[in-house]
């Protein structure tokens, strides 16, 4: 009998030690330890791709962008995509982000999102012209971080205010493409904003690209594709 607990007192043992490694894994992988992008001079670089599908599936791109030759684990090939749903960023700094979108021209239904907020300057750049909106009818998606609006006189430990959005051009319809139909040059917008005290945010696209009820649906509503996390730390 003495035995037997034993051996139930073990397996218990081993049980937890597997389940803590399991928690300590997996706030890992939703944190991760460093800040992505290159740190510049005078801040960091975030770089983000926007693909109309999977490129790891496609195999001429793949041999230009080794980069991108595995694909994400659970990924649905066929949804447009943004490359980085998980960007982390250290806190008070300027943060400069480069959006190479590959995708075509979609559908924008709110024209609020052809205004830039939030950003230095009020301007961003398109393929390095400098510009303060542009032409609702060359919209692909947009980039927003936005999160719950908190108060500090009521809340405390309320996180900063962090609210920042683009319009992000699409590739021409007349675009070169390879066998696949990826295009060969990426349209590229360029903008940086400032960040405050650390803080957990989400960013998302808000022109309807997905699929489903009004392309709201696919893409537009899993984790991962058209939108992610955003953190200060
Ligand atoms: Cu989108």
């Amino acid at each position: 009998m003495r035995k037997y607990l034993g051996m139930v007192g073990f397996l218990v043992v081993v049980a937890a030690i597997v389940a803590s490694v399991a928690v300590a894994l997996n706030y890992f992988a939703f944190i991760p330890a460093d800040y992505h992008g290159t740190k510049t001079a005078d801040g960091v670089t975030i770089n983000e791709d926007v693909f109309p599908f999977a490129p790891c599936t496609d195999p001429d791109f793949v041999k230009a962008h080794p980069q991108y030759a595995q694909c994400r684990p659970n990924y649905n090939s066929q949804y447009v995509l943004y490359s980085e749903p998980e960007i982390v960023v250290p806190a008070h700094t300027k943060v400069t982000m480069i959006i190479a979108n590959y995708d075509s021209v979609s559908n924008l239904i709110n024209n609020y999102f052809l205004a830039p907020q939030g950003i230095d300057n009020g301007t961003f750049t398109v393929d390095g012209k400098t510009v303060n909106t542009i032409d609702p009818d060359v919209v692909s998606h947009t980039f927003v971080i936005h999160s719950i609006v908190t108060n500090k006189s009521q809340d405390p430990n309320a996180q900063p205010w962090l609210y920042v959005g683009v319009p992000i051009t699409g590739a021409p319809d007349d675009a070169k493409t390879d066998d696949a139909g990826m295009p060969l040059q990426p349209v590229v917008t360029e903008f940086s904003f400032e960040t405050g005290a650390p803080g957990h945010y989400i960013w998302q696209c808000f022109v309807p690209c997905g699929t489903g009820f009004d392309g709201f649906g696919g893409p537009m509503g899993t984790d991962g594709y058209m939108n992610g996390t955003f953190i200060v730390q």
